[in-house]
């Protein structure tokens, strides 16, 4: 029987609650994934509460870990998954890792999501760009920016969809095979509009919108796309068809136990809860080719 797929995640660890590698870790796992956690950083909570505190993972602290993996023989991965990422030298030793990880694998695949801002403001430091830009988007197999970061990593003004293919194009002339913008204003007051592109399908998928803000959406997006690009062979319709399926479940169940007390404490995940959705997604959206 073929091994299980091994994923290396580098991702926030948060003590309480559900962002980063505590969003992505257990659905990877219940789709039969063998998840390895590095904690970029160790946080009591996501920064939407009154206060967090923890630690930060540093580039050389990154490395210990790595060469430990490496004198193990425990660094033969086939997917390497990224996330939020705060500093431009950590992000440097993520592109050596990158490197190395592919000369052990050369089958390995790369999950860039590059998290740098929303809604046209930046939350990491703006010499992070250049190097998602020149050095991390080649190397990404598939990438999942939101639309801000799309402009950001292309210089592109996205302000129609037609635009934002033209900036998609681009990042496939650069090297990315698969790009998905998991979200873009392009909708209306219904819909959150998706946009997907390989080499082989361009799709459109419409997403009922939820009137709520959630944290942790992006990186369970993430890592269900991860999944389900694997499980299906890179058939991309399935693959978000299932992905933004299951978040729907998750976000309608997340918003039904939080009831009129919406704050970040009950806005967390319900991701425990939704377990069979994530390992059997009722489809509930279809993905177009346009
Ligand atoms: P990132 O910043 O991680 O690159 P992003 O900001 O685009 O990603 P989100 O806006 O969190 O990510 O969206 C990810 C997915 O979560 C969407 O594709 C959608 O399926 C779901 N989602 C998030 N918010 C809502 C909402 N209010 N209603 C419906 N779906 C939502
Ligand atoms: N704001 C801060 C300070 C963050 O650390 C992160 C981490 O990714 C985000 C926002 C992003 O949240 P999201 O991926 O849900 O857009
Ligand atoms: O991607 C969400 C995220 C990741 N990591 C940390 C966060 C958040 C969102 O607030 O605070 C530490």
């Amino acid at each position: 029987m073929a091994e299980n797929p091994r994923v290396l995640s580098i991702q926030s660890h948060v003590v309480s609650g559900y962002v980063g590698n505590k969003s992505a870790t257990f659905p990877l796992q219940l789709l039969g994934f063998e998840v390895d956690a590095i904690n970029s950083v160790q946080f009591s909570n996501h920064t939407g509460y009154k206060m967090f505190s923890g630690q930060t993972l540093t580039e050389k602290e990154l490395g210990d870990l790595v060469n430990g993996l490496k004198e193990n023989g425990l660094d033969n991965y086939t997917h390497l998954l990224t996330g939020y990422i705060g500093s431009e030298s950590f992000l440097n030793r993520i592109s050596s890792l990158v490197k190395y990880l592919k000369s052990v694998n050369p089958n390995l695949i790369y999950v860039c999501d590059p998290v740098m801002g929303d809604n046209g403001k930046m939350y990491v430091p703006e010499n992070l760009l250049p190097v998602y830009k020149d050095i991390i988007l080649p190397l990404a197999n598939i990438i999942t920016p939101n639309q801000f970061e799309l402009e950001l990593l292309t210089e592109i003004k996205i302000d129609n969809i037609d635009a934002a293919w033209k900036a998609i194009n681009l990042l496939h002339k650069r090297g990315c095979q698969t790009v998905v913008v998991s979200s873009t204003e392009f909708g209306n007051a219904q819909h959150l509009l998706a946009l997907a592109k390989n080499t082989t399908y361009k799709m459109i998928i419409k997403i009922p919108k939820l009137p709520a803000v959630f944290t942790g959406t992006g990186d369970l997006f993430t890592s269900l796309l991860l999944a389900w690009m694997h499980k299906t062979d890179n058939q991309l319709k399935e693959s978000l068809e299932k992905t933004v399926s299951t978040l729907q479940a998750v976000l309608k169940r997340t918003l039904q136990h939080a009831g009129g007390e919406k704050s970040a404490r009950t806005m967390e995940l319900k991701l425990i809860q939704s377990k069979t959705d994530i390992e059997k997604p009722t489809i509930v959206v279809s993905a177009e080719s346009v």
